[in-house]
């Protein structure tokens, strides 16, 4: 993933880019609290939730900062994202800027799966995939 822009100093993020090898189908797309990949995706902790919320869909006002939901996967595995977001930030204190994009191997249930985890991470399964948010 590649491009992020803001379009204005405090306000919307918005997100896109372009994922290649995934499985079809939705998966698991969130902003993680830190840049560290030494030990892969792993490393990168829990979700950025910064305001110490529970996990929700990107629409919720309740949530955290880094829950965007769910990317798309076509049958050819590749999935774009465009992801226009109130709570994602490049500036000030609670900057995204340094943290880690992770894709998760299967759907994020936005909190509501009923599942021990829905409320802390979806239940969105492993991590496939990972990237530092960093100023190009
Ligand atoms: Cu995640
Ligand atoms: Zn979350």
């Amino acid at each position: 993933i590649t491009p992020i822009s803001t379009r204005q100093p405090i306000g919307k993020t918005h997100i896109t880019g372009h994922i290649t090898g995934l499985t079809p189908g939705p998966h698991g797309f969130h902003i993680h609290q830190t840049g560290n990949l030494t030990e892969g995706c792993k490393s990168t902790g829990g979700h950025y939730n910064p305001f110490e919320r529970v996990h929700g869909a990107p629409h919720d006002h309740v949530r955290h900062v880094g829950d965007l939901g769910n990317i798309v996967a076509n049958e050819r595995g590749e999935a774009l994202v465009d992801i226009t977001d109130h709570q994602v930030t490049l500036v000030g204190p609670n900057s995204v800027v340094g943290r880690a994009f992770v894709v998760h191997e299967g759907r994020d249930d936005l909190g509501q799966g009923g599942h021990e985890t829905s409320k802390t991470t979806g239940n969105a399964g492993g991590r496939v995939g990972c990237g530092v948010i960093a100023r190009a």
